[in-house]
Parts: structure tokens; C-alpha cells; sequence
């Protein structure tokens, strides 16, 4: 395959182990186009089976996050064409991941860029960083996930408001509906990202990615349905090396050596 040119990637951290990736098309402010949701596609699957990679951190510029999915070329899209290529249907990959992705957010996180965040995993977001929706303004509506991760996460009331009106969010506001977990000083975002996602690959992966599916069931599933499954997979931690190794450290005061096994 041919090198990515709107994706860039970085293997980072102390132990190299957290993969950066960043979407690199400014003059467009990131605008999510085909050809760059296609890199950010195949480079995800291809972090996921990286056995050194622990934890993914996706940003933009300090500018952009990502202005949405790319207007220009949609503008001219027929209903019946979108309809049956199952139009960005594919952006479903990114919250296909098995490894946790952490997004890091500075400057505006708009349309589908905001969805693309709202895929991952944890947002941290820099003091400047900008939310919203604003399909509405362009006679469309949100078609990668805003109306229903808005809704989930801050209740209805709250997404209404941002699909209906388009109007953007600021970091702290956004921190305190629950759609980011932590906001920093712009240029202290991406380097959060990083030691947040050095932490997590430190973990086992194996137990890290049970731990992350049994979350998402949260979301997608009854409370009695998500806790059975939360049960069984706590239940498989006991099959695994790592379970063991995790308990037995503790009991003889020392650090876990984690195996993936
Ligand atoms: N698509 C294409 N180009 C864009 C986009 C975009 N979404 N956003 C910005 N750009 C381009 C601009 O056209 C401009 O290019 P040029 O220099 O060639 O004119 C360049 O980026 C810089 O932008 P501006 O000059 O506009 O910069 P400003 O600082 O003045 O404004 C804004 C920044 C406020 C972010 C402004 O650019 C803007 O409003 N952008 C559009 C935001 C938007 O409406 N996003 C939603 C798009 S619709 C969408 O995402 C649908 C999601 C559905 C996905 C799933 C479907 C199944």
C-alpha cells in the first residue's frame, strides 16, 4: 500500500508503545475526505494487530481536531448513490478497535470530526477546543453517531440543543456534560493523551481490551444484559496468565510482569 499522506503516525511514549496518529490535512482543517478516513481506517486495523502498540491517541492540529466530514465533496451527492455505497458506513472502524483510542482535542471538533471523537474511547480536550454539530446549518444532520453518542452521553436536552442549533461548545462546557474527561492548556493536551495512553499500555492488553468491551456494552446494551456480560468476562479474566500473575504480584509486594496471555 501506498505510504499515508493525511495521516501521520508516531510510535510514542518512554517505552514507545502508544501509537500517535495525526490527521494531517490543514489546509482544510481536516476535513474528513475519503481518501483521509481510508488511511485512518487501514492505519487503525494495522495498529490493532501491532502486538507493541498498547493504546492509540488520534489528534489534529492546534487549529483543528477536524471541521467535519468534507462538504465540498458531498455536495454533490445523489440520495440514491449515498444511499446504496452506504455513504461512510466505514467510520464504523474507528470505534471497531479492540485497543483503547484516546482522542485529543485543540481547536474546532465539528460535524462528523466531533463524531470521529465521540468514537474513541476518552476525550481530552485543550482549553480552546471547540464541539458541535452544525449539520443542521448545511440542511443535513448528524450521520456518523452525533444524535445518538450526544444522547447517550449528555442526555437528551443537551443533544437536542447542539443538533438543533448547530451552536459550538467550548471545552469546559463540554467537560462538564460528560462528552470529554479532562480538559488541559492547548499545548499540554497531546502530551496528557500520551502519558494517559503510556498508562493504560502498561496494563495487560488482553485484560485492557476485555475491560474496554465491557464498557462499550454499557452503550449498546439493557443494564441486566451488560451486567451478565461484565460477569462472564470478569469470569474469563480467571482463564488468563496475566489474571494470575496480577493477584500473586500483589500478595508477594511486587510489579506485575503482564504476558498478553
Ligand atoms: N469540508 C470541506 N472543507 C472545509 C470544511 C469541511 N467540513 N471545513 C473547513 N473547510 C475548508 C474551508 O473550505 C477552507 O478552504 P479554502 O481555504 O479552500 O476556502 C479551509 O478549510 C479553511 O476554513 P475557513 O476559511 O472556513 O476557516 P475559518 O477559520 O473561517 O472557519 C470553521 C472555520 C468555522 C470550522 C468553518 O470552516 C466551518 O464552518 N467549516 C464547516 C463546519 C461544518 O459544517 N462541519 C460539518 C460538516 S457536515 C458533516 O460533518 C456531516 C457528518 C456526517 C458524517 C457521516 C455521514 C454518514
Amino acid at each position: 500500500a501506498a505510504a499515508p499522506e493525511m495521516v501521520k503516525f508516531e510510535a510514542v511514549g518512554a517505552s514507545k508503545n502508544v501509537a500517535l496518529i495525526t490527521l494531517n490535512r490543514p489546509k482544510a482543517l481536516n476535513a474528513l475526505c475519503n481518501q483521509l478516513m481510508t488511511e485512518l481506517r487501514d492505519l487503525l486495523q494495522r495498529l490493532d494487530a501491532d502486538k507493541s502498540i498498547g493504546a492509540i491517541v488520534i489528534t489534529g492540529s492546534e487549529r483543528a481536531f477536524a471541521a467535519g466530514a468534507d462538504i465540498k465533496e458531498m455536495k454533490d451527492r445523489e440520495f440514491s448513490s449515498t444511499y446504496s455505497s452506504r455513504f461512510l458506513e466505514d467510520w464504523c472502524a474507528v470505534s471497531d478497535v479492540n485497543k483503547p483510542v484516546i482522542a485529543a482535542v485543540n481547536g474546532f471538533a465539528l460535524g462528523g470530526g466531533c463524531e470521529l471523537a465521540l468514537m474513541c474511547d476518552i476525550i481530552y480536550a485543550g482549553d480552546k477546543a471547540q464541539f458541535g454539530q452544525p449539520e443542521i446549518n448545511i440542511g443535513t444532520i448528524p450521520g456518523a453517531g452525533g444524535t445518538q453518542r450526544w444522547a447517550r452521553v449528555a442526555g437528551k436536552s443537551v443533544a437536542m440543543e447542539v443538533c438543533l442549533t448547530g451552536e459550538r461548545m467550548g471545552a469546559q462546557e463540554a467537560k462538564e456534560v460528560g462528552i470529554v474527561s479532562k480538559v488541559f492548556p492547548a499545548a499540554e493536551c497531546v502530551p496528557a493523551a500520551i502519558k494517559l495512553g503510556e498508562k493504560i499500555a502498561a496494563q495487560s492488553p488482553l485484560i485492557v481490551q476485555m475491560c474496554k468491551e465491557g464498557v462499550n456494552r454499557a452503550f449498546e446494551t439493557t443494564l441486566r444484559e451488560g451486567l451478565h456480560v461484565e460477569r462472564r468476562l470478569f469470569h474469563a479474566t480467571f482463564a488468563t496468565v496475566d489474571r494470575k500473575e496480577g493477584m500473586r504480584a500483589f500478595a508477594e509486594k511486587r510489579k506485575p510482569q503482564w504476558k498478553a496471555e
